[in-house]
Parts: structure tokens; C-alpha cells; sequence
């Protein structure tokens, strides 16, 4: 008996030893970028404890206590100490926060000229040193900026960078930074991996998740100021006032984190239900027999539900739309133009300041049968005709979040309407969440990308972030790749593109590399050697993909619909919509003509771009066989024929792969074994995926190429 009870006992003890071991290694991935580990390096730990003995955080708004929260439990545990928190003047070494209303120390240290720059988000952090202390000083003009600034500061100890000589001044170079969710009422997201929706609409407002705040403190770490909460094919049940509630709720809790909310909206939701057709996405929650915008009763009906979204929702932000686009009703239905539609919702929110963002993601064969023209072909004789508080928001590229696209030429030609640029964190066409891809490489493509608008250096960045126009209308937006699963975004790596995305949008000039190393430090390891094995797997991963699925400028050649595996084959003779249609294989060569004798999508660009894209010679090859249909045998840089640069780009796209793979392998034991067994199945499945790509295009093409694959017997 005795025996029996000592066995339990220690097999009982032994369990627990485990099971704590266990807990405290093992990551779930759910803590995101925001860990805070005890720092294990003495002489950085002594340097930190030394600058930072106590906090001086004056205040109480929501926001404050945030803060204040935050910094004790990221302080406490990187520095493995307790710290004072008080609000009045410091003695000693000390950390302060504060606005010009709340601290002198900040008082004295913000000019006017400085204030002014900072603007509402911005911060300064700064070392002060006087003949009694040195202090480290973080300012804003307000709690918000304070709430950026003070994650700044935490990043700074995480990445274990010194803290001494500080003297930072950073705002937001763009002013919306929005996540689009395409979350659906009934808990299923469009195009998300991770699971179902974070919003739990069945419950709400009464039950607050969680995750909520969990999720709007991700945000806030990274400068993301909105969320639309719904899909833009937006289920006219949103603006229903038992919604408006759920929504307010949700408000209710991001307001203290800077976030405000705005909704997707159904163009039809004037009308009545009784319009509600069979998958057509008609009928709407009103009562009315039209959703014309140039209607008195429409124009009335919008301008009632905003007032009743603002007694809600007293900073609500505004509206997305996806309107006479894939199925969705718009104002073309009425025979009004894009304008007219958008103009009656933001004749409605402008008391309120605010905003409509109103989607370019349109195609129509009665405009043009190349789909890639048709945005700019409706929009740009529109432009001028929207109200100043309407974005034209419009994806990086003229298709479709493809794993490389040339930048939408829209950006260029648009000079007189405030542009959002929407990315995809969500990898639709890019893997899922089952391949790794890092996707800051990608955007920073598209941000550097030049369109020579007003000449030379009219990147899109310059044009996103109003730097190459006179507006304060300014704004970007990636459609979310987060969902309920423990983790939030399905890969573990998928969270470095959610974390890219907020700090490109805050400042599009960090570098790609600079983005993933802090990543990896803030939530994976310190380890040098560890850190540039990763960097080397992050930074290739994207030119990876595009090799291993569409090289040389192919596009949209995925399996229908799930956008997942290889579908070159497909053809269902929709003009617009399938592989055969965008990559044109026949016996002569392969791609797209879209030169000046082909469809003349290169006319939309400016010179001398267009004359670039348009000429053989000169069109970069990344972007070869998006604007020309090239012979099998044409001579490409490399010496090769296009045919045998196909193979090598398949067969190099494989290879990164599996170096990719080899890669991981070698950091077993250096970090988290959950997450290492997590991300090492995922990369077998990513080997097999790319070795599938290659195999299907590859036979695929060769029956027009009629040439063998080098090296394949
Ligand atoms: O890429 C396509 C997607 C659709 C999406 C649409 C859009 C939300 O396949 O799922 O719908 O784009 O952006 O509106």
C-alpha cells in the first residue's frame, strides 16, 4: 500500500517536472512577437537594470493603463525584476512617459517645431542625462503615441539593442493602416488559413473574448490604427442594429489601442430582403425598391444609418466597398458610375468624418477582354469626380495578389484621387498557410516600384504615402491572414507577414532584412548563427515560390478556385478566367501579349516605361511572359532559350526548397521544439507541393515546347 501511494507520488512528481518543463518550452505560437523571455545575457541584463530602475508613467486613460500593464510585463520578465511605477518625478535612473499635459520632463524636452511632427501617432524616445540621473524619456503629444512609442521601447530590449545615446523620433508615414478581415457573418473567412473568424457574432456584445484584446495588442505593437471587421462581399446583415451593437462592442475594446473600426457594406443595403435572389448577394436590410445612388430616399436611407452607426460607434471610421465587382451590386445597375455610387455613402459619413474606401478590383468583357486593363479603364475617367473623404482602393497589382505581379498602373494615372493600396497577408495565391513565404520582399518590391508619373522617383510608395501629393488622405490595407486557431495565422511564419505588414505600413523604408531579424529575435531566438540561418530562409523563401509556381511572369495558373496546387490545364472557355487564357501556351512560345500589337496593357504605363515593358529586349524578364508571348527559343540573358529557362527556374524553385528544408533542419535543438516540428512538417508538405508545381507545369508546357527537360532522361 505504501509502496503503491510513493510510486503515484513520485511518477505524480515526475509528471508535474514534465509538464512545467513542458509549458515553459513549449510555444503555441499564441504569444506572437510580444514575448517577453528573461534575458539570458548578464551584461545586457546589468546594462538594462542599471538605465532602468524605475517607471514614471503619469495618467490613467484607458490607453495609460495599457501601457502601464504592457511595460510590467514586458519589463519584469526581460529583466527579470520587478520596477517601481509611479507618476510623479523620478529619482534615479528611470524610464518616463508622457505628453506635454501630463509631465514637465516632456514639457521641456518638445519644442513646438517637434510637436507638430509628431502629429497625433507619433513619438520621440530620447536619453536625458542631467547631473543627477539619466532618463530615458518617451513623448508624444498624446496616449497613443505614447502606447506606439512604449512598444518601440520594449522592442528595443527584446531585440537587445544598447539603451544609452537614445534619440528616436518616429510617425507614421501613412495615415489609414488598416487590416481588411474577410470574415463572414456566419464564422467562415474567404481565403483564410487559420482557422475561423476571431469574431464570435453569436455571442457578442454580451461575451467578450479574449482574443479581443489580445488581437488589438498585436495590433497596437506594430501601428495598425483600423480593422475592417467584415468581408467585402459584405453580407447586407452588418448594418442591421442588432450587428451595429456586436460591432460597437468590439469598438468598445480596440478604442484604448488606437484601433477604430469601419465595415465592409453591401451596395444593395437600402432595398428590401424581398430583392434577395439565389447567389446573386442582392437584397438588402431597408425597405426601399432601389439602391440608386442619385435617389433622394438612397441618399436619405444612408445618411440615417450613419448617424445611427455614429450614436454607436462615436469614432467609427467608414466604409469599404466592393461594389458591381464578381457578383456584388453597385451603382452600375442603375447606370451610375463608380463615383456616383461612392459619392452617397461619403456625402453620409462626412459630417462624421468619415471615410469610403471604394474598390478597383473590377472586370467586365464589356470594357475590355484583357482583365488586366479593366480597372483602369473605369476608373481613371472617373478621377476628379470623388468626394475628398473617398480612397479608390485598388491591389498592388492589375490581376490579383499573384506571387508577382507588375504594379498597378491605376497608381500612376490616378493623379486626382486619394489611392489606398490593398496587399495580401493572406497567401491566397501563395501557399496557403502551409508554405513558407515571407512577403515583406515582395512588397518592398512594389513599394520601390517606379511609375514615372511625375517623372523619375514616383515610386508607388511616394504615391501611397502621399509624399509625391498634397494629401492627408493617405492609406493601406492587407487583407488579414489571422483566424481562431491557437497560433492566429495557421504557419508560424505567417505571423512575420502580419508583423511586416504593420511595420511597412508604419514605415515602408525598413528594410525586408530588417524586418525579419526583428521578428526572429522578438519571437524565436537571439542566437546569432540561429538568427541568420532563419533571415537566409525568410529572405529567399519569396523568389522560392515564384520559381517553384510562376516564373518569368506567369500568373494565375493555379488550380481553380482553391488557388492552391498547379493548374496550368485549366480552360472552361470563361475568357477571363482560366490558366489557358493568362499563359497562352502553343506551339510557338508561351505568355501573354499585352505589348502595344498585342493588347496594349503596356499603354497604361508611363513612358518610358511602357516603351520598357513593351520592347522584348528590354522588358525585365520577371515580367516577360506577362507582356509578351515569346518564342520557345528566344535567346534570354542567361544564354539559355526561354524554354530551357523555364526548366531551370522549376527546378531552381525546387532546389531553394529543399535548401530551405536543410536549413531548418540544422537549427534542431536551438529553438522551441514545438515550433521546430511545427515548421519542419510544414516544409515537407512545402517540398512535395513544389516538386508537384514543377512536375505539372513542366509536362504541361512541354506539350507545346515539344523540347525535353534538361536533365530528365
Ligand atoms: O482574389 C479574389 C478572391 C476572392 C475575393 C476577391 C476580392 C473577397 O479569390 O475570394 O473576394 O478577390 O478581392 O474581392
Amino acid at each position: 500500500m505504501t509502496f503503491t501511494r510513493n510510486r503515484i507520488f513520485s511518477l505524480g512528481t515526475i509528471l508535474l517536472v514534465l509538464f512545467s518543463r513542458g509549458l515553459a518550452l513549449a510555444d503555441d505560437g499564441y504569444e506572437l512577437w510580444l514575448k517577453y523571455r528573461t534575458l539570458d545575457n548578464a551584461v545586457l541584463l546589468s546594462h538594462y537594470r542599471e538605465a532602468i530602475t524605475s517607471v514614471i508613467l503619469p495618467g490613467e486613460s484607458g490607453t495609460i493603463q495599457i501601457i502601464r500593464d504592457e511595460l510590467k510585463r514586458g519589463l519584469d520578465t526581460l529583466l527579470g525584476a520587478g520596477l517601481r511605477f509611479s507618476a510623479s518625478e523620478p529619482r534615479g535612473n528611470a524610464l518616463v512617459l508622457g505628453t506635454p499635459a501630463s509631465s514637465a520632463i516632456v514639457r521641456r524636452l518638445l519644442r513646438e517645431g517637434t510637436l507638430h511632427s509628431l502629429g497625433s501617432e507619433g513619438y520621440l524616445i530620447k536619453s536625458v542625462t542631467s547631473s543627477k540621473n539619466r532618463l530615458i524619456v518617451i513623448a508624444a503629444n498624446g496616449d497613443i503615441g505614447l502606447l506606439y512609442g512604449m512598444f518601440h521601447f520594449l522592442r528595443i530590449i527584446q531585440t537587445r539593442q544598447p539603451v544609452v545615446h537614445l534619440d528616436i523620433f518616429s510617425s507614421p508615414r501613412i495615415r489609414y493602416r488598416l487590416l481588411d478581415h474577410w470574415d463572414n457573418l456566419d464564422g467562415s473567412v474567404e481565403r483564410g488559413y487559420a482557422g475561423r473568424s476571431l469574431w464570435k457574432w453569436d455571442a457578442l456584445p454580451e461575451k467578450i473574448d479574449d482574443r479581443y484584446r489580445d488581437y488589438a495588442r498585436a495590433n497596437a505593437s506594430i501601428g495598425i490604427n483600423g480593422t475592417v471587421l467584415n468581408n467585402v462581399n459584405a453580407n447586407p446583415a452588418i448594418l442591421k442594429l442588432e450587428y451595429l451593437r456586436k460591432v460597437a462592442a468590439l469598438a468598445d475594446i480596440f478604442r484604448p489601442y488606437g484601433i477604430r473600426v469601419f465595415l465592409s457594406v453591401n451596395f444593395s443595403s437600402p432595398t428590401s430582403a424581398k430583392f434577395e435572389q439565389e447567389g446573386n448577394r442582392k437584397g438588402g436590410i431597408g425597405n426601399l425598391d432601389t439602391a440608386d445612388p442619385l435617389d433622394p430616399q438612397v441618399r436619405r436611407w444612408w445618411k440615417d444609418k450613419v448617424k445611427e452607426i455614429y450614436r454607436l460607434i462615436p469614432d467609427f471610421g467608414g466604409f469599404l466597398v466592393k461594389a458591381s465587382s464578381e457578383g456584388m451590386p453597385g451603382p452600375q445597375e442603375y447606370g451610375r458610375t463608380h463615383a456616383e455610387g461612392a459619392n452617397v455613402l461619403a456625402e453620409a459619413l462626412k459630417p462624421f468624418h468619415g471615410i469610403v474606401m471604394w474598390r478597383a478590383f473590377v472586370y467586365d468583357s464589356s470594357v475590355d477582354p484583357d482583365r488586366v486593363k479593366r480597372a483602369a479603364l473605369e476608373f481613371v475617367p472617373l478621377d476628379g469626380l470623388f468626394y475628398p473623404n473617398v480612397f479608390v482602393q485598388a491591389k498592388n497589382g492589375p490581376l490579383d495578389f499573384q506571387p508577382r505581379e507588375p504594379v498597378q498602373p491605376l497608381f500612376g494615372t490616378m493623379a486626382r484621387t486619394p489611392l489606398l493600396l490593398e496587399l495580401q497577408i493572406t497567401q491566397e495565391y501563395l501557399g496557403h498557410s502551409t508554405h513558407l513565404v515571407y512577403l515583406a520582399p515582395m512588397w518592398k518590391e512594389y513599394l520601390q516600384f517606379d511609375l514615372f508619373s511625375k517623372g523619375p522617383g514616383s515610386t508607388l510608395a511616394s504615391i501611397v504615402d502621399g509624399s509625391s501629393r498634397t494629401t492627408d488622405m493617405t492609406g493601406i490595407a492587407g487583407v488579414a491572414n489571422t483566424g481562431d486557431d491557437r497560433n492566429w495565422c495557421g504557419h508560424f511564419f505567417a505571423q512575420a507577414n502580419w508583423f511586416a505588414f504593420g511595420r511597412l505600413a508604419w514605415d515602408h523604408s525598413v528594410s525586408a532584412e530588417q524586418i525579419a531579424n526583428e521578428w526572429i529575435r522578438m519571437s524565436l531566438t537571439s542566437d546569432s548563427g540561429s538568427c541568420a540561418t532563419i533571415s537566409s530562409i525568410m529572405m529567399d523563401s519569396w523568389e522560392a515560390c515564384v520559381n517553384y509556381m510562376t516564373p518569368l511572369g506567369l500568373h494565375h495558373i493555379m488550380e481553380v478556385d482553391v488557388h492552391y496546387g498547379p493548374g496550368p490545364q485549366h480552360d472552361s472557355g470563361r475568357e477571363d478566367w482560366r490558366s489557358v487564357y493568362y499563359h497562352r501556351a502553343d506551339s510557338a512560345g508561351l505568355g501573354f501579349d499585352r505589348s502595344s500589337t498585342g493588347s496594349n496593357a503596356v499603354g497604361q504605363y508611363f513612358p518610358p516605361l511602357r516603351s520598357i515593358f513593351d520592347n522584348l529586349e528590354t522588358c525585365p524578364e520577371k515580367y516577360l511572359l506577362w507582356f509578351h508571348h515569346v518564342r520557345w527559343d528566344h535567346r534570354m540573358n542567361s544564354g539559355r532559350t526561354l524554354w530551357e529557362e523555364l526548366c531551370e527556374r522549376y527546378t531552381s524553385g525546387t532546389d531553394q526548397v529543399h535548401g530551405m528544408y536543410g536549413q531548418w533542419l540544422s537549427l534542431e535543438g536551438t529553438i522551441d521544439p514545438e515550433v521546430f516540428s511545427h515548421v519542419k512538417n510544414k516544409l515537407e508538405r512545402q517540398v512535395i507541393d513544389a516538386a508537384l508545381w514543377k512536375d505539372t507545369c513542366l509536362s504541361y508546357f512541354q506539350h507545346f515546347s515539344r523540347k525535353p527537360v534538361p536533365g530528365q532522361r
